[in-house]
């Protein structure tokens, strides 16, 4: 008997105090705009889709024409929802707000449309990541304030990652689910059922070509598992798409990082649509992300697209940073 994600987020949702349907309905709006950025990605190699699309975006990054479309899929499709008050793109400089007042806006979310996209003319996995909160109690900041919430508020997160199999994997707080696109129904299917990391594993993936740029304590941590220091042999592994580098962490365990270098002294991953998702994820699944000065999910949020060094992995290696952070 499968189980199709609509059928999990129903049932989730009733652990989600003060969900009603609007929930299951918001994910819908998500999935289905995952499903129609799969299909072009697929098909990518055969449309006039692959190249830049001329625009820049607010990260001063071309804007790949897959970034394009999946941001204005998940604008659309989120857009129809009534539950959604704000959205937050990576794609976006401002929010895009919905004066939902009659029918309440519950919803806030922020989502990074494309991640990796720099890798899809060499068909690379490339990724949505995405994240909910419910908005905060009206504040004189307005829908900023609603977004601006630290990690630890989210309602839901996950992403998606495009590859040799497209797939979901999402959390609500209670455990870590993936679901595996099945082109033949056209439908998301539970594939793993509560996910968790394994607390050590045996690789890290990192940039090393920053390696000089590195505040000393992350040369030194990388150096200690390259010794060998907790017990086994460390293998080398980047991708260079955070989804991609993220979900193999995720299933096969070992540690991630993104730290500050000259280039990005504050590291290059974004807080609230990258590592606030992500990090949620990896808690829920045994694991552990902190930005070097503590946990991710504790950071207090200044600006929707502020940037913070990344560190996410199974919890004894990650300790084990803190202990040299
Ligand atoms: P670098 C992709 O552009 C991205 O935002 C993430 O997906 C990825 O983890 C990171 O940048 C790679 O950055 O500097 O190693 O190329």
């Amino acid at each position: 008997m499968i189980t199709t994600i609509q059928h999990h987020i129903l049932r989730e949702q009733q652990r989600i105090s003060g969900a009603r349907g609007t929930f299951s309905w918001l994910l819908s709006g998500i999935t289905l705009a995952t499903k129609m950025t799969e299909s072009r990605i697929r098909r990518a190699g055969l449309m006039d889709t692959l190249g830049e699309a001329g625009g820049m975006n607010v990260q001063g990054e071309a804007q790949q024409k897959l970034d394009v479309y999946a941001n204005e899929a998940l604008m659309h499709c989120l857009g129809l929802r009534d539950s959604v008050a704000v959205l937050v793109s990576e794609e976006n400089e401002e929010p895009v707000t919905f004066d939902r007042k009659s029918e309440g806006g519950e919803y806030a979310i922020v989502f990074d449309p494309l991640d990796g996209s720099s890798n899809i003319d060499v068909n690379v996995n490339v990724g949505t990541i995405f994240s909910i909160f419910r908005c905060a109690a009206a504040t004189e900041s307005g829908h900023r304030g609603a977004v601006l919430q630290r990690g630890r508020k989210q309602v839901a997160a996950g992403y998606v990652i495009y590859g040799p199999s497209t797939m979901l994997v999402y959390t609500t707080g209670h455990g870590v689910f993936g679901f595996t696109l099945d082109p033949a129904i056209g439908a998301y299917v539970l594939s793993h059922e509560n996910i968790r990391m394994p607390e050590a594993g045996s690789i890290y993936s990192v940039n090393e070509a920053n390696a000089d740029d590195f505040p000393p304590n992350y040369r030194e941590y990388l150096q200690l598992l390259r010794q060998k220091k907790l017990g086994r042999r460390y293998s080398s592994r980047y991708i260079g798409s955070l989804v991609a580098d993220f979900h193999r962490t995720l299933l096969k365990g070992g540690v991630f990082l993104y730290p500050p270098t000259a280039g990005y002294p504050n590291g290059k991953l974004r807080l609230l649509y990258e590592a606030n998702p992500l990090a949620f994820i990896a808690e829920q699944a045994g694991g552990a992300a902190v930005t070097g000065s503590g946990c991710v999910l504790d950071v207090e949020p200044c600006d929707i697209h502020q940037r913070v060094p990344f560190v996410v992995g199974g919890k004894e290696e990650v300790d084990f940073f803190m202990t040299h952070a």
